[in-house]
């Protein structure tokens, strides 16, 4: 049976945040697009990741659409940080008010993009069967949607109830009575952790590197402050994207003019510097890693606030061996994504948790019913795995992506993703990828980073539909300037000391390259800006 092909505009990569917000803007522009995500609904990470404890860690206000000024008055958050089912139903709402899901074919999982060097488009291939033509290809595939499974030995063989952080059931899970089992002390397993703990028999947490952790501080919001907040929304908006900062913006009601100036270690007694650490944990959230402006850039700034987070996780636990065991010291504090908890550190108290360190001795393997550390196994009736993600590049690889000539990526980036701005490839001409690597992405509030890819490609694809160019392509020797220099400004920072996902350096063999853009959203907002400005520099078009 021959398959009809159809022919779009634009062909679309996934209905998460940035699939629908790039879908929406396309359809304002009058130009015809196809998505397809995987899922059966919209939402992406917020589809997929319902673990108990899922929420978000950028303050709700902030992490949430800024391109509808009457959407972001009408939605109501509950809480400062807001719950994975409300993120999902948010992500729902948008898609229903803004009628996107008549574009979207859920279930269907893109096989292969491929650019046709003679037509000069992609013909993109799913796991259904259908094959689409398309001006452009947008990969909105996400940078932490493909999740990694430990190398342990039996996995498999386990023959209890088995979950995974990242691929949550749609039903209600219980842990009442059960022995539960955890492996993963990122910020999955730093969420879910207490939650299981409250309701499971007993919880064994398998724990290979501590992370750090800082008090969210959630709590339901008060409607006043948000009538007030929403007032000033747009400056507030504003203000989420400039600067060198992530984009997640203050409470403060009043809009602040302009960037935060850092403070920096050195301007600071030792009084001072613990006295501003102490606010912010108390005001809670990943803000924390800004509060000292140089804690990521400065060793001895880091090291002060390393030393602090020890000194309240000391404080916090009761057993002072279990507290020796939570304080990493692997690793620069905030140089793998810092955590932001509710009650992570307490529930160690709790009679009915158990911390086992697989530092020095790794799990050996999984037997049908339990997990083997020592020679010995930990009988459980329920294991979860929050083990994290092939992040950035494992979405778009997973992909048969073939540019000019048909260049596997896979091969072009075989030491590493190579982008122009995150945004375009060279050799795969009219492709865009939304928070690729080389771009802030997962260092920002994603919302922001989304917002701004977006706004940027439809700006792009304006100008060349007002000029009549049929082409967009990334030059070379543009990517190579740009790839030198992310690297440059991750090593002015302590980033490539974290050995983290952010490097590539939790899966087997991928290659260790920081990958995110570290300088801060508002000054690549500006490098972006600037590219436009001058015609699109570092890109040809034919
Ligand atoms: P995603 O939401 O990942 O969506 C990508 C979609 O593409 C997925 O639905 C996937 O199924 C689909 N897809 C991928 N490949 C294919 C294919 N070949 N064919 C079809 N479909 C495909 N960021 C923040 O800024 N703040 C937070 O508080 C925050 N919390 C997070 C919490 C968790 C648990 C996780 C995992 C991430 C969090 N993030 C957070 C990052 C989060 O991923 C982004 O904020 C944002 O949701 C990403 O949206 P996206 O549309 O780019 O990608
Ligand atoms: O994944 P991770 P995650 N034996 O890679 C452990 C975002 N996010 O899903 O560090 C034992 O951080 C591994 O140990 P180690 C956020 O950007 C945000 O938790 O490799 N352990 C580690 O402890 C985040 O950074 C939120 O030694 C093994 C864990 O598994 C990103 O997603 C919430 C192991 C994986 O941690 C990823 O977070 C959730 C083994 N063989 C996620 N293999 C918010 O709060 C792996 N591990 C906003």
């Amino acid at each position: 049976m021959s398959i009809k092909t159809e022919v779009f505009d634009v062909a679309i990569v996934g209905a998460g945040f940035a699939g629908m917000y790039m879908l929406h803007r396309l359809r304002q522009m009058g130009l015809t697009a196809i998505v397809f995500e995987a899922g059966d609904d919209v939402g992406g990470t917020w589809y997929w990741n319902r673990y108990p404890g899922a929420r978000c860690d950028a303050e709700s206000l902030a992490y949430s659409f800024s391109f509808s000024p009457e959407l972001e008055q009408e939605w109501e958050w509950s809480e400062r940080y807001a719950p994975q089912p409300e993120i999902l139903a948010y992500a729902r709402h948008v898609s229903e008010r803004f009628d996107l899901r008549r574009d979207i074919h859920f279930e269907t999982r893109v096989t292969s993009a491929h650019y046709q060097d003679d037509s000069l488009n992609w013909h993109l291939e799913t796991d259904k069967g259908h094959s689409v033509v398309a001006n452009f290809c947008v990969m909105a595939t996400g940078c932490l949607s493909v999740p990694q499974l430990p190398d342990i030995p039996g996995v498999q063989d386990f023959k209890g109830n088995f979950y995974q952080a990242s691929m949550w059931p749609h039903d209600p899970v219980s842990f009442k009575g059960q022995r539960v089992g955890i492996i993963g002390t990122g910020s999955s397993g730093i969420q879910a952790i207490p939650v299981i703990a409250e309701e499971a028999d007993h919880l064994t947490v398998f724990q290979r590197t501590p992370n750090f952790s800082v008090p969210a501080k959630n709590e339901p919001l008060d409607q006043n402050w948000v009538d007030e907040f929403k007032k000033h929304y747009r400056a507030h908006r504003e203000n989420h994207k400039v600067g060198n900062g992530s984009g997640f913006g203050d409470l403060n009601i009043e809009p602040r003019e302009g960037p935060i100036e850092p403070v920096l270690r050195s301007q600071l007694t030792d009084e001072e510097a613990t006295q501003i650490l102490e606010d912010a944990w108390e005001s809670g959230g990943a803000r924390f890693m800004g509060a000292i402006g140089d804690q990521l850039m400065n060793e001895e700034a880091n090291r002060f606030a390393m030393e602090f987070v020890h000194r309240k996780i000391h404080e916090t636990v009761k057993d002072q061996e279990t507290a020796n065991l939570l304080c990493p010291t692997n690793h620069p504090i905030g140089t793998r994504r810092i955590c932001v908890d509710t009650d992570y550190y307490e529930t160690y108290n709790r009679k009915n948790v158990s911390l086992v360190s697989v530092k020095d001795n790794p799990i050996e393997k999984i037997t049908e019913h339990g997990v083997m550390v020592n020679g010995e196994v930990t009988e459980l009736d329920t294991l979860v795995l929050a083990t994290g993600f092939d992040a950035m590049t494992g979405a778009l690889l997973n992909i048969d992506i073939r540019g000019k000539e048909g260049l596997l990526l896979s091969d072009k980036w075989h030491a590493g993703p190579r982008s122009y701005l995150g945004i375009a490839v060279s050799d795969f001409p009219n492709l865009f990828t939304i928070t690729g690597p080389g771009s802030p992405s997962v260092l920002s509030n994603m919302l922001v980073s989304i917002e701004q890819h977006v706004e940027w490609m439809i700006d792009c694809l304006t100008h060349m539909k007002k000029k009549d160019l049929k082409v967009i392509e990334a030059q070379p020797q543009a990517e190579d300037r740009w790839v030198s220099h992310v690297n440059d400004v991750a090593n002015m920072t302590l980033f490539p000391k974290g050995g983290s996902w952010y490097l590539g350096a939790n899966v087997k063999g991928k290659p260790r390259i920081f990958m995110p853009y570290a300088a801060g959203v508002g000054a690549y907002r500006e490098v972006c800006d600037e590219v436009t400005a001058k015609d699109y520099e570092g890109f040809t078009f034919h």
